[in-house]
């Protein structure tokens, strides 16, 4: 396995909720180390690039409207398989199916508003840390 690195967003609700910290902790706990971190406010525009791929998807709206409703964490996170660990420690989409343990079952409210976001993939991970971070921003 190598070192990779993949992007992470803390979402509206687990920082309306005053989960950063938590989060953020459980991130340095389970080996990450933060290369990128921002915190900003998403907006429309922002998010349909952002997440081009389910634009015009029925749920689409609804995702739109919740993750520019307040601020957001931004994060590039490195370590050794660091895309598969991050969804792995974020557990599933939909947090009523999330493992115990996982950050979704701990801070996700529903399927919509499930606490955070992780790369699925190394093209996923390449895009989405270029799309938010320039060179400057990263450690
Ligand atoms: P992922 O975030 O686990 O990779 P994706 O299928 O890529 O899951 O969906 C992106 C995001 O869109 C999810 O994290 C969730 O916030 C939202 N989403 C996906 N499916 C639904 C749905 O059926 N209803 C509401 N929101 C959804």
């Amino acid at each position: 396995m190598s070192i990779e690195r993949t992007f992470a967003i803390i979402k509206p609700n687990a920082v309306q909720n005053g989960n950063i910290g938590e989060i953020i902790t459980a991130i340095e706990k389970d080996g990450f180390t933060i290369r990128g971190l921002r915190l900003t406010r998403l907006t429309p525009a922002i998010c349909q690039g952002f997440y081009a791929e389910h634009v015009g998807k029925g749920f689409y709206p609804e995702l739109e409207n919740f993750m520019t409703e307040s601020p957001v964490v931004l994060l590039c996170l490195e370590r050794e398989n660091a895309i598969a660990r991050w969804r792995e420690v974020m557990g599933a989409t939909d947090p009523a199916k999330a493992a115990e343990g996982t950050l979704r079952k701990k801070f996700g409210e529903s399927m919509g508003r499930n606490a955070t976001h992780g790369s699925d993939s190394p093209a996923s991970a390449a895009r989405e840390v270029a799309y938010f971070f320039n060179a400057f921003d990263l450690a």
